[in-house]
């Protein structure tokens, strides 16, 4: 019996960018890229040395590359202030009044940093820190709302050397503590609240909760956001202003070692507890400053708008770190995309003039549940370029965003990549990838991806394995934050010397990536191994359809059965589209081997805080009618609790 992963699904169609996007782009035929990428991958000491050289190093490096798998360094000998390469580097290259951040509160309230206001308010917060006692090293956890002080604080970390561990501001008091205990942190740098929804989300009351477990921490700086009431713990506590009124607003920026720690960024595994995933400054900068440079195809007269929240690595990477390091203008929004209506976004890209936008495909899919009444009521036309990042994205999604958001003129760069990868892996090139619905195409420059089976064969096109790096990059995690044999164990395992993702994939007979899904949530029906993304992409192909989420259920025969969860679009009546019809759609789209054996309609699906769907908890409940693993990660319990309901209906 094969163990491979098998694919069904086929797209035709294919997007190629205009003209005028691909003259103006900076890689703008596919000989170019082809051209960069054999060299890239041939001779990456020239490659990046080349790209490091546009970033400002206090002292040069002496080896590019030191690779000792699993075990890496970047630019070794070098010494750099990745603040300094993000904020001070733009006063002096005419980008100094030039908008670092336009930020608007959910409220409604706005704000515009420029570089040199930016400047100022990191200066003063380093000196904040440095007058809290806060040194080099020393773990600093963020507890934030989307507010510009988020960056700020990350920031005034980076220049002092401490290790900022940004937790996201949707996540509990006990998860807070957890990454207290393993980081070791303490600082922690909060906000009174921040708001959601139209709610206050009250921030410094789930950290009280948790310092009262936890003692490491001398001092907590509390920014002012909404003016709430909150509890100050006096010689722990203080307030943001008040020590931002008494600090001076320069300060130098030092140099660090290249492989100096940047962050730790928590990562939830499937089981076990998060994972501290560790970043290092000089990799790291040039990682995220080249993919922006090149993916977003950054420009000096762009508006970009990244989307994500700064407690994701996507808010790391695409929000502080690359745009700042390009020098570029962006967008900064605290609030949720729904509030007070779908539009907000969309009134948003209209009000500035945004012309990059990037977003996750679980937004998109709530844009298409909720009507093109919402963006058709915007001017969108400032847009020329599009990009998505969290999961497989549904080739109906994409299609959508390609014509309703995009006007059928935006290229769209569907970016695969992790946290532990750091930087975008897997992605078009704006002004020459041919792109096709669902796929994230071709690898970055310096990325030598490819899909193995289980024996570690290259897999021929159209043959699903798991996706894998056989070269070490310069943005890759270091080491999970105190444990190098779970690093070596999660990361290293499956083939030496290659890092495995954790993703099944495959390629087709143009070299596209594909990702089908993780590896943990492969069906295996009647011995056949099918990857999720397949069979949730043919039922989003329904015109009904808003998401799904399909599952392997134990079955007698077949191994597993197909179950699926499944999110009509707003206005549509659940009698009509029936489980008869839904099951015949996947069978017509992809083979009667993937027709679901059970449909669920639900209204919502389980999701982690970031979006993505967690097939892991639907499968619990198929399999055992309850959840008893880890859901700390998840959403909104209520979501598993009406889905146990109708399960047992
Ligand atoms: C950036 C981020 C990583 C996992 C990854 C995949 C999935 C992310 C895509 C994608 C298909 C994409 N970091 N993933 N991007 N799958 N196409 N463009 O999301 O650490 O939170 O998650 O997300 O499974 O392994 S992450």
């Amino acid at each position: 019996m094969s163990k491979k992963i098998e694919s069904h699904l086929s797209e035709n169609r294919i997007f190629k960018p205009s003209r005028e996007f691909s003259k103006k782009a900076r890689v703008s035929s596919m000989a170019q890229y082809r051209r960069m990428y054999k060299e890239s991958i041939d001779k990456p000491a020239a490659f990046w040395a080349r790209e490091a050289r546009e970033l400002h190093w206090q002292k040069r490096w002496k080896k590019v590359l030191d690779w000792k798998p699993p075990f890496v360094k970047w630019f070794t000998g070098g010494r750099l202030n990745v603040c300094e390469n993000c904020v001070d580097r733009h006063l002096t290259n005419g980008r100094k009044n030039k908008a670092a951040i336009i930020w608007e509160g959910e409220p409604g309230d706005k704000r515009i940093l420029t570089y040199h206001q930016l400047h100022q308010e990191v200066c003063r917060f380093a000196n904040v820190l440095e007058a809290n006692g806060v040194k080099a090293k020393d773990r600093v956890l963020i507890y934030m709302p989307m507010v510009p002080e988020a960056a700020i604080a990350m920031l005034a970390c980076a220049r002092i050397g401490a290790v900022h561990s940004v937790v996201f501001g949707g996540f509990s008091a006990e998860s807070i503590l957890d990454r207290l205990e393993d980081s070791g942190a303490t600082a922690v740098i909060t906000a009174d609240g921040g708001y959601r929804r139209g709610k206050i989300v009250e921030l410094k009351t789930s950290v009280d909760e948790a310092l009262r477990k936890y003692k490491g921490v001398k001092r907590c700086i509390v920014y002012q956001r909404t003016g709430e009431k909150i509890n100050m713990r006096r010689g722990r506590d203080v307030w943001w202003h008040k020590e931002a009124e008494k600090a001076s607003s320069s300060h130098e920026p030092k140099g660090f070692d290249s492989e100096h720690p940047l962050f730790i960024l928590y990562t939830s595994g499937s089981t076990g507890k998060p994972k501290g995933i560790l970043h290092t400054s000089g990799g790291y900068l040039v990682g995220t400053y080249t993919t922006c440079k090149y993916i977003f195809d950054m420009r000096d007269d762009d508006v970009y708008w990244c989307t994500a929240d700064v407690g994701w690595i996507t808010g790391h990477s695409y929000i502080v770190f690359g745009p700042l390091a390009n020098g570029v203008t962006q967008v900064m929004y605290e609030g949720a995309p729904n509030y007070p209506d779908f539009g907000r976004f969309w009134n948003i890209v209209e009000k500035y003039g945004v012309t990059t936008f990037y977003t996750a495909p679980t937004a998109i899919r709530a844009f298409i549940k909720a009507g093109d009444k919402f963006p058709d009521r915007h001017d969108l036309s400032s847009l020329r370029l599009l990009g998505t990042v969290g999961e497989p994205i549904n080739p109906e999604a994409w299609m959508w965003y390609h014509e309703k958001i995009g006007s059928g003129r935006c290229p769209i760069v569907d970016t695969w990549w992790q946290t532990e990868t750091g930087a975008i892996m897997i992605s078009p090139l704006p002004g020459c990838t041919p792109t096709k619905p669902g796929t994230a195409t071709l690898p970055f420059f310096g990325v030598d991806a490819a899909i193995l089976d289980d024996e570690g064969n290259e897999c021929s096109a159209d043959e699903g394995g798991r996706l894998v790096i056989r070269k070490p990059w310069p943005s890759m995690l270091r080491t999970i934050y105190g444990d190098r044999n779970r690093y070596r164990k999660t990361y290293w395992n499956d083939y030496k010397g290659i890092y495995t993702a954790g993703d099944g994939a495959r390629t087709d007979k143009d070299g596209n990536f594909w990702i089908v899904g993780r590896l943990d949530d492969v069906l295996n029906v009647s011995g056949h191994r099918l990857g999720t993304a397949e069979v949730e992409s043919a039922l989003v192909s329904h015109p009904d359809v808003a998401e799904a989420a399909v599952v392997g259920r134990p079955h007698e025969i077949k191994g597993q059965g197909i179950v699926a969860f499944v999110t009509l679009k707003e206005g549509v009546r659940t009698a009509q589209t029936t489980d008869k019809i839904l099951k015949g759609h996947v069978a017509k789209a992809i083979g009667a081997i993937a027709r679901p054996d059970e449909i669920h309609l639900t209204p919502a699906l389980p999701k982690t805080r970031s979006g993505k769907i967690m097939r892991r908890i639907l499968k619990e409940l198929v399999a055992t009618g309850g959840v008893t693993g880890n859901i700390t990660t998840l959403e909104d319990f209520s979501v598993v609790s009406n889905l146990q309901k109708n399960l047992k209906k």
